[in-house]
C-alpha cells in the first residue's frame, strides 16, 4: 500500500489520501484544543463567557458515558459519539450555543477484578484506561468541551455524589405534598404533634435509638434488614435486576439465595406514581416508555382484610375484589410476618394429608417449606409453568363476604415483595389458584359465568376463567349483590361496600421495589455515613466531604462457597481498622464513630453527571442554579426541563435511566435544580454488529483473515461458516477506529460510520466498504484543489441554474436530515451534489464550493475546516451559519408535456417529473387551450404517458 501511495503522490502529490488525512487531522485537532473552539461559555461562574453566544438558544447534547475498559474501544463503541457529534455541530452552525463533552463513569467491577488479580490499584489501571481511550476518542475530531470532562472517581466529583446521598438521608417524601422534604420537618411535626408518631407513641419521650428507628421508616435513604439477594459467589449483595431469571448472578453466573441482612436502600417506591406520570412529557422511544411503565408496573385494585380468628387480620392485595365470593383459600408468602402468629400447635381435626407435606406439625411443616422457598429466586417462583408447591399453616380464615372459613396456605407463588405478600386465592378465576386448588383438593366456586360454554362447574373446566367480559354470579349475601353486574360494576361496589365496614378500600399497587443501595465491594463510593456507639447512622457534614477510599492491602470481598446459602458478606473496607473508627465532632463535641464498610452501587455517578457537566468546578454547590436553569431548566415544549439529545443503548432503558429520573425529581423537590427530569429527548443508536467466522469445531478464528471465495468463506484452506453477531475480543473479529484512521483517516471513518444506515438500526460492519466514503472526500477534494499544484481551482463566476438546482435541493434536505439524525440519507445527498459538480467539468464556482464545504463541515470537520480555511476564510468553520437553502431553487425541475387533440400540438404544460397519470389528465383536461379548441366535443379517450405526452381522441 505504501508503494502505491508514493508512486500516486509523485503524479499527484497534493491528492487527498490517508497521510494528508492524518496531517490535516491533527493539526486541525490540536488547533481546535489550543483555541478551545469547542467550549461552551456559561451564562455565570468560572465558565462564564462571550455574552452573545450565551443569547442563543442553547442545546445541551449528551452522550451515555463510556466505562473505561481496558480492551480499549472498538469501532462499534463510537457510533453513537460520532452521531452526538454530528448533531451538535449542525446545531452550532445553526446559531445555538451548544454544550457537548465526555467524561468517564468509572467505577465499576473489572478494575476491581483486575485489581484482585494483579494487585494494581484499580485507580491506576482505570486512569491508564481511561488516558488510552481518550487518545482513541481525541483522534476521531469529537468536538468536545474538555473543561467539563471529569469522571465519576474524582474525589471532587464524588464529593458530590456524597453530598447528595446526605440530601436523601436527610429528607422524607410527604404523600400529601406529592413531594420530598427536609426530614427536620418532619420532626418538627412530631415534636409539635401536628403529625402522630407512628404506634402513637409520645416523641419527647422516645429515645434517640427509637426517634432514629422512626425516622429510619420515612427517610428516602434508608438502612433495613429486608431479604436480599445475597450471592457468596461474589461475596456481595445483588439488586434484583442484576439477578438472572434462573436465579444466578448475571456477572459470574452464581447462585443467588435470599437472606436479611442490614443494607442501605432508596426509597424509589415514593415517586413510582411521578416517574410513571412523568414519562408523558419526555420525548422518548415508545418501547422505553413501556419498559418503565412495566417496570413501575401500576396495579389499581383493593385491600381486603380477611380475620384469622384472635390472631389479627390477613390484608390482602387483588386485582379482581370483584371475585370475592370465590375466595376460597388463602396464600401467604413464605416469610410473611403473619405466619408464626397464626400456626397452632397441632394439625385440626379433618386435615386433608395432601395438605401438611408429610409433617407431623404445622410449624415442622412451615419451617421446612420456608428453607425450600429460600432457594428460589422471585423469577423462578413465579414462573407460571411450574408446578404449584406449599403447605397448609393450619389456620382458618373468614372469607368476609361468604363468611366461610377458608384454609391458609403458604406458596412460594406469592411473593413477599409484592402488594401485602398475601392474595386471596380464587382458583375458578386465577390460572395460578387453579393449578394450586387442583394440586391441593381445593374447593373452586364460579362467580364470573364463562362468556363460552364450558359452564359454571369448575370441576369440569381444564382450566381457569380469567375474562373481564362477563357477569358476576354466586355472589350475593344478605347485604350486598354483586350478581348480574360486570366486572367493572361489581368491583365499586364491593369497593365501596368494603370501604363502609372498614375492612377494605380500593389502592393502587406498584411492581416497582426500593432500591438495594449497598454493595461490599471496594472500588465504589463510601458512603458519608457514621454510626455512633449507639449504632445510629449519622450523615457527615459537608465540610467532611469527599470521604475517600482508603488503601487497603486487600481489594477482594471475602466470596464463599457459592452454595452455601448460610454465609455473611465481608467487605473490603471493614479489614481496614484505622480507617473505620475515628473519632469526629460532628457539632456535639468529639466522639467515637464506625464508619460504614459498603460501597454504593456503580449506578451513583450515573444518577446526576448530566448537572456536573454544566458546573464542574464548582467547589460551593453540585451546581449553580441559575447555570442548571440556563442548561437544562423547563421552558416551551418540555415542561419538566432536561437534557436536550441524550443517545446511548437500550439496554438502559429501565435502571439508569429511572434511577437518574429518580434522583433529579429529588433534587428537584429540596430545590437544587429546576429541571424535574433529567434527559428530555431520548434515542438508542443500533449496535454494529460483526460476522463471526467458526470453524469446523465452532471456535471463532480471525475474521480479518478469512477468504471470500465461490460464495463460501475459507480460513488457512479450511472452510469455516459465516454469521451476524457481536463485535469483540472474543469473537475475533474487532475492529479498531485506530486501524481504520490510519489508513483512510478519521473523516472517512466518520462518514462510514453515519452513511451505514438508519441510525437507530443495527447493522453489519465491512471493512471494505469503507474506501467508497474515502472516494467520496478524495472528489471533494478534487473538485476544490488542483492534485497537482495544491492549488485551489474555484472560479469566481457565479454557477450554472443546473448546478444552483443540485446545490439547493442538497442544502434543503441535508439540512432536514440533520435536525431529524438522518445523517445516512444526508450523506447521500452530499455525495449527490459532488457527483454533480465532479461531472459538470471545470472550476467549480467559489461560492458554491463553500456552501458544500458548510454542509459537510459537521460530517466530516477536519477536511472542512481544512479547505475552509484553504478557500482563504480565517474564522473557523465550526462556528460559520449552515447553508440556508433558496425556495427558488429547491422546487422541482419541470419537463414540458405536449397535449395533443387528434394529433396535432394544443398545449404545452410545465409539470413537475414526477407528476401521476391522473393528475396530468386532470391538468391537460382544465388547460384553457385544449378546452377551446375541444370546442365542447366529446372527449372519446384520453392517452396519458406521464410526464410528457396527453394524447386526446374527440369528436
Ligand atoms: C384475586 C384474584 C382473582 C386475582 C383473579 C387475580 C385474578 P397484578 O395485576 O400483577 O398487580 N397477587 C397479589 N399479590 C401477590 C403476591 N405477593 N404474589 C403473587 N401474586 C400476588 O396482579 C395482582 C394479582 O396477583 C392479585 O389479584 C392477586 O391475585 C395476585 F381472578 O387476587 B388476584
Amino acid at each position: 500500500m505504501t508503494e502505491i501511495n508514493t508512486a500516486a503522490e509523485t503524479a499527484a502529490p497534493h491528492r487527498y489520501t490517508a497521510a494528508m488525512a492524518a496531517d490535516i487531522e491533527a493539526r486541525w485537532q490540536d488547533a481546535w484544543d489550543a483555541e478551545g473552539t469547542y467550549e461552551a461559555p456559561n451564562p455565570t461562574g468560572d465558565l462564564a463567557g462571550d455574552a452573545a453566544t450565551v443569547d442563543r438558544p442553547k442545546k445541551f447534547i449528551m452522550d451515555m458515558f463510556p466505562y473505561p475498559s481496558g480492551a480499549g474501544l472498538h469501532v462499534g463503541h463510537p457510533l453513537g459519539y460520532i452521531a452526538t457529534d454530528v448533531f451538535a455541530r449542525h446545531a452550532r452552525m445553526t446559531g445555538h450555543n451548544v454544550l457537548h463533552t465526555l467524561g468517564f463513569d468509572a467505577f465499576g467491577l473489572p478494575a476491581e477484578q483486575y485489581a484482585v488479580q494483579t494487585g494494581t490499584h484499580p485507580r491506576v489501571s482505570t486512569e491508564a484506561n481511561m488516558e488510552n481511550m481518550k487518545v482513541q476518542l481525541r483522534r476521531l475530531g469529537l468536538g468536545h468541551d474538555k473543561r467539563r470532562s471529569f469522571a465519576t472517581i474524582d474525589p471532587e466529583y464524588y464529593r458530590w455524589t456524597q453530598w447528595i446521598f446526605t440530601q436523601i438521608f436527610d429528607s422524607w417524601y410527604d404523600d400529601e405534598a406529592r413531594k420530598a422534604r427536609p426530614i427536620a420537618e418532619l420532626v418538627e411535626q412530631f415534636e409539635n404533634g401536628t403529625r402522630e408518631v407512628p404506634g402513637s407513641r409520645d416523641w419527647s419521650a422516645l429515645s434517640a435509638a427509637d426517634r432514629a428507628d422512626v425516622l429510619g421508616e420515612y427517610r428516602l435513604a434508608y438502612a433495613s434488614d429486608a431479604p436480599v439477594n445475597w450471592c457468596p459467589g461474589l461475596g456481595t449483595v445483588l439488586a434484583n435486576e442484576e439477578v438472572t431469571a434462573d436465579g444466578r448472578s448475571e456477572r459470574g453466573n452464581f447462585p443467588v439465595f435470599k437472606a436479611k441482612l442490614r443494607q442501605w436502600n432508596m426509597r424509589i417506591t415514593a415517586y413510582a406514581d411521578r416517574l410513571l406520570d412523568d414519562l408523558d412529557a419526555l420525548d422518548w422511544p415508545e418501547a422505553i416508555k413501556l419498559q418503565q411503565r412495566n417496570w413501575i408496573g401500576r396495579s389499581e385494585g383493593a385491600r381486603v382484610d380477611f380475620q384469622v380468628g384472635d390472631a389479627g387480620a390477613i390484608t390482602v392485595f387483588t386485582t379482581r375484589q370483584d371475585t370475592l365470593f370465590g375466595a376460597t383459600y388463602m396464600v401467604l408468602a413464605p416469610e410473611h410476618d403473619l405466619v408464626e402468629k397464626i400456626v397452632p400447635g397441632a394439625w385440626p381435626e379433618g386435615t386433608h394429608d395432601v395438605w401438611t407435606g408429610g409433617h407431623a406439625t404445622p410449624s415442622e411443616a412451615v419451617d421446612a417449606y420456608r428453607k425450600q422457598a429460600a432457594s428460589k429466586s422471585d423469577v423462578e417462583r413465579q414462573a407460571e409453568a411450574k408446578d404449584k408447591t406449599g403447605v397448609f399453616t393450619g389456620a382458618y380464615a373468614t372469607n368476609p363476604v361468604s363468611g366461610e372459613q377458608v384454609p391458609v396456605f403458604i406458596a412460594d407463588y406469592v411473593l413477599m415483595g409484592y402488594g401485602t405478600g398475601a392474595i386471596m386465592a380464587v382458583p375458578a378465576h386465577d390460572a395460578r389458584d387453579f393449578a394450586f386448588a387442583r394440586a391441593f383438593e381445593l374447593p373452586m366456586r364460579c362467580v364470573v359465568e364463562p362468556s363460552d360454554d364450558r359452564g359454571t362447574d369448575p370441576a369440569a373446566w381444564d382450566d381457569a376463567f380469567g375474562s373481564y367480559e362477563a357477569k358476576l354470579i354466586n355472589s350475593a349475601n344478605e347485604e350486598i349483590s354483586l350478581d348480574g353486574l360486570g366486572v367493572v360494576e361489581a368491583k365499586e361496589k364491593i369497593t365501596s361496600w368494603l370501604a363502609d365496614r372498614g375492612i377494605g378500600e380500593g389502592t393502587v399497587n406498584f411492581r416497582l421495589r426500593d432500591w438495594l443501595f449497598s454493595r461490599q465491594r471496594y472500588w465504589g463510593e463510601p458512603f458519608p455515613i457514621v454510626y455512633d456507639e449507639d449504632g445510629i447512622a449519622h450523615p457527615l457534614p459537608e465540610s467532611m466531604l469527599p470521604l475517600e477510599l482508603p488503601e487497603v492491602e486487600d481489594y477482594s470481598p471475602r466470596t464463599f462457597d457459592p452454595d452455601d446459602a448460610d454465609t455473611q458478606p465481608e467487605t473490603p473496607l471493614s479489614r481496614n481498622e484505622d480507617w473505620v473508627n475515628v473519632t469526629l465532632d460532628l457539632g456535639d463535641g468529639p466522639k467515637k464513630y464506625r464508619r460504614e464498610t459498603n460501597t454504593m452501587p456503580n449506578w451513583a455517578g450515573s444518577c446526576w453527571y448530566e448537572l456536573r457537566y454544566l458546573d464542574p468546578n464548582n467547589s460551593e454547590k453540585l451546581v449553580d442554579p441559575a447555570i442548571e436553569q440556563y442548561w437544562m431548566g423547563p421552558r416551551e415544549g418540555m415542561p419538566t426541563g432536561g437534557v436536550d439529545l441524550y443517545v446511548g443503548g437500550a439496554e438502559h432503558a429501565v435502571l439508569h435511566l429511572l434511577y437518574a429520573r429518580f434522583w433529579s425529581k429529588m433534587l428537584f423537590d429540596l430545590g437544587h435544580i429546576s429541571s424535574a427530569e433529567p434527559f428530555h429527548k431520548l434515542y438508542n443508536q443500533g449496535m454494529i454488529q460483526a460476522f463471526v467466522y467458526r470453524d469446523s469445531r465452532g471456535i471463532a478464528v480471525p475474521a480479518a483473515e478469512v477468504e471470500e471465495r465461490d460464495g463460501a468463506f475459507w480460513y488457512q484452506g479450511e472452510k469455516v461458516s459465516r454469521v451476524l453477531g457481536k463485535m469483540g475480543k472474543s469473537l475475533k473479529n474487532a475492529v479498531t477506529p485506530d486501524e481504520i484512521c490510519a489508513e483512510y483517516g478519521a473523516d472517512t471513518l466518520r462518514l462510514y460510520e453515519m452513511a451505514m444506515g438508519p441510525l437507530d438500526v443495527s447493522r453489519p460492519w465491512d471493512t471494505r466498504a469503507v474506501v467508497g466514503q474515502y472516494r467520496l472526500l478524495q472528489r471533494l477534494w478534487r473538485n476544490i484543489v488542483d492534485e497537482s499544484t495544491g492549488e485551489v481551482t474555484v472560479a469566481d463566476e457565479p454557477a450554472d441554474e443546473d448546478t444552483l438546482r443540485a446545490l439547493h435541493k442538497a442544502i434543503d434536505g441535508v439540512s432536514q436530515d440533520m435536525v431529524a439524525m438522518r445523517f445516512n440519507t444526508a450523506i447521500a445527498k452530499i455525495t449527490e451534489l459532488n457527483n454533480h459538480l465532479t461531472k459538470s467539468g471545470g472550476a467549480v464556482s467559489r461560492p458554491v464550493a463553500e456552501q458544500l464545504v458548510l454542509l459537510v463541515a459537521p460530517l466530516a470537520p477536519h477536511i472542512a475546516e481544512e479547505l475552509w480555511r484553504r478557500l482563504g476564510h480565517t474564522e473557523s468553520v465550526v462556528h460559520q451559519d449552515f447553508p440556508v437553502a433558496d425556495p427558488a431553487y429547491v422546487v422541482d425541475e419541470t419537463v414540458t408535456c405536449v397535449v395533443q387533440i387528434k394529433g396535432k400540438v394544443k398545449a404545452r404544460l410545465e409539470v413537475p417529473p414526477s407528476i401521476s397519470d391522473a393528475e396530468l389528465e386532470a391538468l391537460a383536461l382544465g388547460d384553457e387551450h385544449v378546452v377551446a379548441a375541444l370546442g365542447g366535443a366529446e372527449i372519446r379517450k384520453v392517452i396519458v404517458r406521464a410526464p410528457k405526452l396527453v394524447n386526446i381522441v374527440a369528436g
